[in-house]
């Protein structure tokens, strides 16, 4: 039995003073095997009824006592937090299509509550030994994969930070000087398409570049960026004394799954002289499959990559890395001395001198006690698995005259209306009455329901079941 040696359980009267001391009652835990027996409970639950029922945020409220005592509760902690746990939405459940995560492998997951039970700060070797090792190593196998053969990375904390790092080095490059003297004058210019991710305008406003000087370029009825309309756009602001600083290309947009036309955004980069940066947040792992990375072949010629790990690879959150092409740019953009910290060892091996955050979580070891786990070979079987998924719902969709499929999925997304039924409607109504857990996303004025086919335990009768759903509830709303 393993407790904290600091309890307010196993205070006395005598040590502090009186009156500081909530009466609580005895309860003696056991935290590993506490975690135990709530980990096999949560499985169960998993199997048995999928989704924790729909509570509102007021009802939630009065489920668990969540407010900050001032007399510690001691090991009843445990009893709260199994309530917290019990009444969380399962996002490894066979219910839930709601997100561009969901399942769960398990080696990962066992990697990561090591990680945690460590607790190493990834900025040195000296504070993260062998563990800076492992990074290496799966930073090296994500930049193969992307054909970054010479490059670099780092972990960040989510894609949008990832972006942002991308970002920061577009905008450094683009311009010497904005690292110590910041930006003077000029108008600093991103383009990306209409379907892009959110980040990149919210990071332009960030790095002081400013979110109207992000260029949204159309995209074309597949979701894709037109390429026509960026090539004359980066013309035009070249000519009004602009400083085009990078091009988003998405593989993988965040509605539709769709991967933009990658080798030609490249071309018009160069053109230009131009960063161009690859957000492959959840595009990025079809790289896995032979059969599926063909779209995103071109990404070995741009600048930059960002890819969340957490998504299509299945990993729990947060896994996401920014890839470079060339070495020495994540040093020359983000090292700061700091003479308390970086102690021994050189660079290579000190993190902390290329990352934005100074201390920073361990998200290499779940990737890399996954990718033992699978190999190349199971993770390429993995992705073909999630886009036959995604296949077979096309297939129920385009066969069912009372659906309409938005358009053939490239990653696996599946974008489908029930005709004559409200999308909105429909997913709200679903989580309600906790059939399942299933977004919507706006294309062309239209919303549609985002079936995301990421969990590879899903069977071809989860889909169907999960179809059938969605008309039985259009229906009693048409
Ligand atoms: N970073 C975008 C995530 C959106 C989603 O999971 O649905």
């Amino acid at each position: 039995m393993l407790f904290n040696r600091f309890s307010p359980k196993r205070i006395t009267q005598h040590d502090i003073p009186l009156g500081s001391i909530r009466a609580v009652d005895e309860v003696i835990v056991d935290p590993f095997e506490f975690l135990k027996t709530t980990v096999s409970e949560l499985l169960e639950q998993e199997k048995a009824d999928a989704l924790s029922k729909y509570q509102s945020p007021y009802e939630a409220k009065h489920l668990v006592n969540l407010e900050i005592p001032v007399s510690g509760i001691g090991e009843q902690v445990y009893s709260q937090l199994r309530r917290i746990v019990m009444a969380t939405p399962r996002t490894s459940s066979h219910r839930f299509f709601n997100q561009l995560f969901g399942g769960r492998v398990t080696s990962a997951t066992i990697a990561d509550m090591l990680t945690t039970a460590l607790n190493n700060s990834m900025y040195t070797y000296k504070a993260a030994g062998i563990q800076i090792l492992v990074e290496q190593v799966v930073i090296d196998a994500l930049k193969h994969l992307v054909g970054f053969h010479d490059g670099e990375g780092i972990f960040a904390p989510g894609g949008a930070i990832s972006n942002l790092a991308a970002m920061i080095v577009a905008r450094n490059e683009a311009q010497n000087s904005v690292r110590d003297r910041g930006i003077s004058g000029s108008c600093f210019t991103a383009y990306t398409s209409d379907q892009s991710h959110y980040s990149i305008q919210k990071n332009a406003g960030i790095i002081g570049c400013g979110r109207d000087n992000v260029r949204i370029i159309p995209s074309d009825n597949a979701g894709k960026m037109r390429v026509d309309i960026l090539r004359t756009q980066i013309t035009e602001d070249r000519q009004q004394g602009c400083v085009p600083y990078l091009i988003n290309a998405t593989a993988g947009t965040t509605v539709l799954g769709a991967i933009d036309p990658i080798a030609d955004i490249v071309d018009v980069a160069r053109e230009h002289n131009v960063w161009c940066h690859v957000d492959g947040a959840w595009g990025g792992s079809m790289l896995l499959s032979s059969e599926y990375r063909t779209p995103l072949d071109a990404c070995a010629d741009a600048d930059s990559f960002v890819w969340n790990v957490h998504k299509m690879m299945g990993v729990p959150l947060q896994a996401s890395v920014i890839l470079i092409r060339a070495k020495g740019k994540l040093k020359k953009h983000f090292s700061e001395q700091a003479d308390y910290l970086f102690q021994s060892e050189e660079d290579d091996y000190n993190p902390g001198m290329r990352s934005i955050q100074c201390g920073r979580r361990n998200d290499a070891l779940k990737v890399w006690a996954a990718w033992q786990y699978y190999g190349h070979e199971g993770y390429e079987r993995r992705v073909n698995i999630q886009m036959e998924l995604a296949i077979h719902a096309v297939e129920n969709i385009t066969t069912d005259a009372a659906l309409r499929l938005c358009m053939m999925p490239e990653s696996p997304i599946v974008c489908f209306q029930v005709r004559g039924a409200p999308s909105k409607r429909i997913c709200a109504e679903m989580d309600r009455q906790g059939i399942a857990k299933i977004g919507y996303g706006h294309f062309k004025g239209e919303d549609y329901i985002r079936l995301v086919c990421v969990n590879p335990d899903l069977t071809f009768d989860d889909i169907d079941h999960l179809i059938e759903q969605t008309k039985r509830v259009g229906d009693s709303l048409a």
